[in-house]
Order: structure tokens, then sequence, then C-alpha cells
């Protein structure tokens, strides 16, 4: 398939068509948020199936029904796919709903709304990696020559949902006030409990000690790895060939140290550094 039945342009980022069209993206712009709706964004490979497994959980108070007998896509859909038309009518309030919209592409009703929102962050040499294998795994997008040249494409934005630095820019500096919490995969992947906690306070619930353990267990990389609810195994593997990487693939922050040549280090740095120049807001890594 060539790039342009693979792609559609969407205010100039790139969507994959196999989950996106012009219906759900309309549907997206006029979808009606609730106050008392929770979104997720993310640039993807940055911890989205992850958040779809925390969510319901802590807003749930722990209760394992939703992550044990809905698959992902379906328990906190995203805004922009096609599915959410078809599940939306099936959500219980509170509502979860993940997003790799820029902050600029959020639909009118939730600036409107109280709706809370979670920004996940996570390095970009991690996300870059992540993505390369998700490429060569997902038989929908574009399969990448080389490490080099998918570089090339992730750093000029030509992959899915645009330019990293611009997604991070965009819901690093909203107007949003106490409505948005930031957080990272690595602090994710440090102390999920600690993360949780966070979490839950941000959402206003009051989970117990025994309730938090009970959610970094069901959550953690290895046991996820075994949901067939949320390992994408229900998914045939013309879709996503799990032989060429498996879509819970390593979930360990710094595996850019077992890809990168000291040149591709080189050339990421300064590209990222330049992109971020003249901004407040400053990077929770090193560069280096
Ligand atoms: S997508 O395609 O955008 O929805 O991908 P996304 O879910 O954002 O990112 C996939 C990466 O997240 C890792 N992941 C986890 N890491 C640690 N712990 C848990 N529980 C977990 N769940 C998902 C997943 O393994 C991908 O990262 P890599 O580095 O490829 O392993």
């Amino acid at each position: 398939m060539s790039c342009e039945e693979m792609y559609m342009l969407y205010h100039g980022i790139m969507l994959p068509k196999e989950s996106h069209c012009g219906e759900s993206l309309k549907f997206a712009e006029e979808f009606t948020f609730k106050d008392d709706d929770v979104a997720v964004a993310v640039y993807p490979k940055s911890g989205t199936i992850w958040m779809q497994e925390i969510l319901p959980l802590v807003l749930n108070g722990g209760d394992l029904t939703p992550i044990q007998t809905i698959p992902n896509w379906d328990r906190v859909p995203w805004l922009e796919e096609k599915r959410l038309a078809l599940v939306v009518d099936k959500l219980k309030s509170p509502r979860g709903l993940v997003t790799h919209f820029p902050y600029h592409l959020m639909p009118p009703s939730f600036h409107a709304s109280k709706a809370k929102v979670i920004y996940v962050m996570r390095n970009p040499k991690d996300v870059l990696v992540s993505s390369y294998h998700f490429h060569k795994m997902a038989e929908f997008l574009e399969t990448p020559a080389t490490l080099d040249e998918f570089m090339e494409k992730f750093l000029e934005g030509k992959v899915m949902f645009g330019k990293w630095t611009d997604h991070v820019k965009g819901w690093t500096s909203t107007d949003l006030g106490d409505r948005i919490m930031h957080i990272t995969y690595e602090e994710m992947v440090q102390d999920l409990p600690a993360a949780l906690r966070r979490i839950s306070d941000f959402l206003g619930r009051n989970l117990s000690e025994a309730t938090i353990q009970k959610i970094a267990e069901h959550c953690s990389f290895k046991t996820m790895k075994t949901n067939n609810m949320s390992n994408f195994s229900l998914v045939p593997k013309m879709y996503m060939n799990s032989d060429m990487s498996p879509f819970l693939r390593k979930g360990i922050a710094g595996d850019w140290k077992n890809h990168f040549s000291p040149e591709q280090l080189a050339r990421f740095t300064s590209v990222i550094r330049k992109e971020m120049e003249g901004e407040i807001f400053s990077l929770p890594w090193s560069m280096d």
C-alpha cells in the first residue's frame, strides 16, 4: 500500500486511515464532553494503553470488571477514532477517553466543560524506538526501512499525529489551570503506586493503600502482557503482527540506548534542543 493510501491529512497532520476517517473526525469535533469526563492526552507510544488500564480502575475504586471484560479500545476509546461513535452510548460515567490530538485540535465542548485531562509524556528517544517497532508490526502503517530513515520522518513530523515537540509544547502551555495534570511515563515506570496516588488525588478519588497496590499489580507490564483485553491479541495478525514485535514490547525507560548510534544521538538531540529553544517549559530528561 502506498503512503497516500495509508494516511489522510487532518489540519496538516497525518492520521492512519485504518482507524480514522472524515466522519470520525467530525464526530470528535462535535463530541459533547461532560463535566465528569476524564481525558488522557498522549503522543503515540507514550503510555496510552497503560492509561486505558489505569483510568477505569482508579475511577471505579479498583473494580477489575472493565479491564477483564472490555477491550481497551472500547473501554477507554480514542476521541478521534472510528470506534467512538459505535461505543459512546455504552460508556458509563465517569467516562474515560484517550486522545492523541494536539491541544489546539481539542473540540469546543472540551474547553467549555470542566472535564479533567491527564497529559502523559515520554522521553522522545524511547517514543521513537517504540514507534519504530510498532511501525514494523502494524500493517496499516508505513514500514520503516531503517532507524535512520524513520528518525528523519519523526523529527520532521512526517509520522502520525505530527511532530512530538509540537504536541508537547501545546499540551504544556494550556490555559486549563487545575483541570490538567502532567505525568511522565518514566515516573510511572519508576514508582507506579506513587504515580497512581497522584492520579487518584487529581481525580478526587480517595483510594486506600490496599486499592492502590491492587491497581499497581494489575497495571504492571507483566500482568498487562497477559491480559487479552489489553495486549491486542484479539486483533488479527493481518493488522498487527505480534511475530514482528509484540505491542507490549519492553515497557522500560532507556531502551533508546540499545538502538541509537552516537551519530543518531547527536542528530536527535540537536534537533529536539533547537525545537525547544525559547520554551519556558524544560524537558524532564537529559537529552544527552
Ligand atoms: S499507542 O499505539 O500510541 O497506543 O501506544 P502506547 O500505548 O501509547 O505506547 C506503547 C508503549 O507503552 C508500553 N506500555 C507499558 N510500559 C510499562 N508498563 C506498562 N504496564 C505498559 N503498558 C504499555 C508499551 O510496552 C510500549 O512501549 P515499548 O517501549 O514499545 O515497550
